[in-house]
């Protein structure tokens, strides 16, 4: 290695290099390693090109800009090394995305312990009050493939993991907290039929297609699930404003091997929020990358989101207890009955360095789990515990990734599995097997008693005949998405069955749309009449087998009158006029008085003058959670306002308009309050501030985005 380092040395000086700046004057590495923040376990992986010269991978020093030919006109010759190298690297660039969850974005956290909870788990990152635990986290739709739309209506991933002192423990949830089928072996025909016609794969990203609706009345255990997906909870404002689920039951066992069964909860501390589907639908045109976006932004200015960890603990002996059976994913346990306790919260607050190294890279794992933790019967968890490392093996072609450095745990590792491709470790241990006398038994086993082992929870008991169905236990499919339903606002009620008007209305098969009908039909007759309305059907007779008035707390998106618990980092416009004097002084009065309370300020203009941060080419109400017009703008929307070349046709006025047609609160300053009539805002509405002063508007606006939506704006059925 010696002989190593004062060769590329001597390259460094032959080259005209100083020692210092030689990327190899101080290491024998391939590249100069970053520094890093003595807290990023990372920082030993990642390359910091700011100096030193191009290499070829075999670490030789090199330029890569022209192939090597014969004459200046070619042609290349097959010994240049450094063009295959290169070209053969990029060839190989892609990985298999995920079959499903493809498009995704990650972010680094800590989890920290409230307590020390080994009265629940003998899980070691819950053993401590303050305990500081690193995570990293990855959001993501289901059904787009990649390059796929943030803001396509879709159920959201929200895969967590703790790297704990006892190894990596994954929550491979959703912000959904039902799923929608019961039994593992069923999960193909569910993606099959949601994902893309396999003829002319279309459409991306979305249900509103035969297939689906054909799968969904046919299993009517994915009713539940789809239900939260049409409200709001399908098309989130961000993926800080929605909470997340472990979906099915698991196990907390304790030091002594006493067990409770528990459902895990991620509680948003931003609190929850969605963007109506109108919006989301110009919003997944416009800017594909609006949630991934708004992440990193939230991070990097320092606002990182936070939620908190809980649990609903549930003796053994009561898994049938609640009229329902736990092992059943298509179930909530309403927090009415058990309520949710909260363990310690997660805080995101580090961008990846690299995409594909960290969040394309990343494997979670329903099987990783750790000491103090236990699976549950549920027949959809324990074929998961099988898919998730089979499709890894094929995403990473071997069995090696487990040692990249995002999947890396932070604990130590000692096994006897060996080689494979890409193994990265040198292991010294010759007696790789067990029992062994060579290596005097080590590595030792681990279990309940010794090392701190995992151990399966000793009071797990299964036993019955071979059977191939699904238990009557679970056969109950719409007495929960009924619950969901009643437990809805009028407008949101009203939401979800637009959602479902719309979906169905793409559907051409006359047969699927008469299956949708009965099955909505047996969750309410209200939704299938108001379905088949819109679809030029009648809908059957009641079928009243499973209604009830029940409802429960905490599954709205748009609590009427609720309020949000922060506004920081919600996004206002101001709408302001280069031409006019003094409004774009005015505009910069409002900025400064909204961004001091955190708020995310654009000042919108017809050119980039200064003062300007975006033109009316580029605004539209889909980036403001609330929109203000300053003085001298309401030039710009009148009907005798002149067209300019510098925007499409009537565009300010559209900003306006539909930030109020969206529910968003909306003001202007003095007499621009003349633009609330040209762009037909009503003057009296609510959550329309007309104002005089800066302090009044700001005061008035700032109440309105905490209220968020304003839902009285909708059209409900008659
Ligand atoms: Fe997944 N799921 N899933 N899933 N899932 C995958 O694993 C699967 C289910 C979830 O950000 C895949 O590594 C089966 C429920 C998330 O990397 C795959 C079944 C829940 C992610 C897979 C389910 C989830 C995945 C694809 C039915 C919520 C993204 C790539 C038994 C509790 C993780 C991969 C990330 C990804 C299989 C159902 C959540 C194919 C067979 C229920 C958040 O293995």
């Amino acid at each position: 290695m010696h002989g190593r380092v004062t060769t590329l040395l001597a390259w460094g000086s032959l080259l005209g290099l100083s020692q210092a700046a030689c990327p190899y004057a101080d290491s024998a590495q391939l590249g100069k390693r970053d520094e890093g923040e003595a807290s990023d376990p990372l920082a030993k992986y990642k390359i910091d090109d700011s100096d030193g010269y191009m290499s070829t991978d075999a670490g030789g020093p090199m330029e890569d800009q022209a192939s090597l030919k014969a004459g200046a006109r070619g042609s290349t010759l097959l010994e240049d090394f450094i063009f295959r190298q290169k070209i053969q690297h990029f060839d190989h660039e892609r990985v298999p995305e995920r079959a499903v969850h493809a498009r995704g974005v990650g972010a680094h956290g800590t989890f920290t312990s409230y307590a020390d909870w080994s009265n629940l788990t003998a899980a070691s990152f819950l053993n401590a009050p303050d305990k500081k635990t690193p995570m990293f986290v990855r959001f993501s739709t289901v059904a787009g493939s990649r390059g796929s739309a943030d803001l396509a209506r879709d159920v959201h991933g929200f895969a967590t993991r703790f790297y704990t002192d006892e190894g990596n423990f994954d929550i491979v949830g959703n912000n959904i907290p039902v799923f929608f089928i019961q039994d593992a072996i069923q999960f193909p025909d569910l993606v099959h039929a949601v994902k893309p016609r396999p003829d002319n794969e279309i459409p991306q990203a979305a249900t509103a297609h035969d297939s689906a609706w054909d799968f969904f009345s046919q299993q009517p255990s994915t009713l539940h699930t789809l239900f939260w997906a049409m409200a709001g909870h399908g098309i989130p404002r961000s993926l800080r404003h929605m909470d997340g689920f472990g979906v099915h039951t698991f196990r907390l066992v304790k030091e002594d091997g006493s067990s409770k069964l528990v459902k895990w909860h991620w509680k948003s501390r931003q609190g929850k929020a969605s963007l109506v589907w109108e919006e989301a639908q110009i919003v997944a045109g416009k800017n594909a990358d609006f949630h991934r976006q708004d992440l990193w932004d939230a991070i990097e200015s320092g606002n990182g989101p936070e939620w908190e960890l809980g649990v609903q603990v549930i003796d053994e002996d009561k898994v049938l207890a609640y009229g329902f059976d736990l092992l059943d994913p298509t179930k909530i346990l309403p927090e009415e009955l058990v309520p949710v306790t909260k363990l310690g919260v997660m805080k995101l607050d580090r961008n990846p360095t690299n995409y594909f190294a960290e969040t394309e890279q990343v494997m979670f794992q329903p099987g990783h789990i750790v000491r103090g933790i236990d699976f549950t019967e549920d027949p959809l968890l324990q074929g998961r515990i099988f898919s998730y490392l089979d499709t890894q093996l094929n995403r990473n072609g071997g069995p090696n990734f487990e040692q990249l450095p995002i999947n890396m745990p932070h604990s130590p590792i000692h096994n006897n599995n060996r080689d494979g491709a890409g193994q990265t470790f040198i292991h010294k241990n010759t007696a790789h097997y067990y029992p062994n006398t060579l290596n005097k038994g080590f590595p030792l086993q681990a279990n309940q008693t010794v090392g701190r082992g995992f151990f399966t929870a000793p009071g797990r008991k299964v036993s019955g005949d071979l059977v191939r169905l699904i238990s009557p236990t679970f056969d109950d499919h719409w007495s929960q998405p009924r619950l969901f339903y009643n437990s809805l606002s009028p407008v949101e009620q009203q939401f979800l069955i637009n959602a479902i008007r719309f979906e169905t209305s793409n559907v051409k098969s006359a047969e699927v749309k008469k299956n949708v009908i009965a099955q909505l039909n047996r969750v309410s007759h209200d939704v299938a009449v108001r379905v088949a309305t819109a679809l030029g059907l009648e809908a059957p007779a009641p079928d009243d087998t499973f209604y009830h008035n029940n409802v429960t707390a905490g599954v709205s998106t748009f609590a009427p009158n609720g309020t949000l618990p922060s506004i920081k980092t919600l996004r206002v416009g101001i709408l302001a006029s280069t031409q006019a004097k003094d409004s774009l002084a005015q505009a910069a009065q409002l900025k400064e008085a909204l961004a001091a309370d955190g708020l995310v300020v654009t000042i919108v203009g017809e050119t980039l003058a200064e003062g300007v941060d975006q033109t009316y080419s580029a605004a539209d109400a889909t980036g403001f959670d609330g929109v203000v017009v300053a003085e001298g703008a309401e030039a710009l929307f009148g009907a005798d306002s002149k067209p300019s070349p510098l925007f499409p046709a009537g565009r300010p006025g559209q900003v306006l308009i539909d930030a109020y047609r969206w529910g968003k609160p909306v003001g202007a300053l003095g007499s621009a309050d003349k633009a609330f009539k040209s762009a037909g805002v009503p003057v009296d509405g609510e959550g329309v501030y007309g104002e005089t002063t800066v302090d009044a508007l700001v005061k008035g606006l700032e109440g309105g985005l905490a209220r968020f939506r304003f839902t009285d704006r909708f059209a409900l059925d008659e």
